[in-house]
């Protein structure tokens, strides 16, 4: 894809989650809506993961994958079309960690790090949770985290917690 002079082309990962109505539906329909992103390109997505609740155990195994995407998107405007597709997929906001239909968290967006009341990239939760780590390791096993140091250490140092490749 292009970049424009102001508008340097930089690699985003994307953490996909659903717990409720056919998350299997819901993962690959949001892979979809990922690929019509304007200024966008969407390189790969991964395999789909099971993956036990973490918050409420009173809630449904997740499936979980990660994608990375090209685009010269601003990180607030890639977060405002994550939501938008978010609430295309019935996404309604509730209990904190709570079931839910769609979640799209901004995992990495390049080397910036960025943390304001709107934002914080790399993603607060990256470092303790192996249904991001694993998947993102299968599509960027190489990947340096902005202040965090490289993908592999991370993931040495995270249990799998029961995740496991969804067949
Ligand atoms: N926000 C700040 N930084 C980001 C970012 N990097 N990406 C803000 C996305 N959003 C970010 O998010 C609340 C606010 O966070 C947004 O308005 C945005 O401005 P939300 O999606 O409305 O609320 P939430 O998802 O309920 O809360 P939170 O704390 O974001 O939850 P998480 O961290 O997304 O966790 N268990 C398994 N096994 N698999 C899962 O995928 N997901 C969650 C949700 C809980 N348990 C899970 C899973
Ligand atoms: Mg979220």
């Amino acid at each position: 894809m292009q970049a424009h002079a102001d508008k340097p082309v930089v690699t985003a990962y994307i953490g996909l989650g659903s717990n409720l109505a056919e998350p299997v539906v819901q993962i690959r329909n949001a892979c979809a809506a990922l690929k019509r992103l304007p200024e966008s390109v969407l390189r790969q997505c991964s395999s789909l993961y099971l993956s036990p609740p973490l918050g409420p155990a009173d809630q449904p195994d997740y499936i979980n994958a990660v994608a990375a995407l090209d685009t010269t998107l601003a990180p607030h405007d890639l977060l405002a079309e994550l939501q938008r597709i978010e609430r295309a997929q019935g996404r309604t906001r509730g209990v904190r960690w709570g079931a839910r239909t769609l979640d799209l968290d901004l995992l990495v967006y390049g080397d910036r790090i960025i943390s304001d009341e709107a934002l914080s990239v790399p993603h607060p939760g990256l470092p303790e949770r192996a249904f991001v780590l694993y998947p993102l390791q299968e599509i960027a096993p190489e990947l340096e985290l902005p202040g965090l140091g490289p993908l592999a250490i991370l993931v040495a140092n995270c249990p799998k917690d029961g995740l496991k490749r969804y067949a």
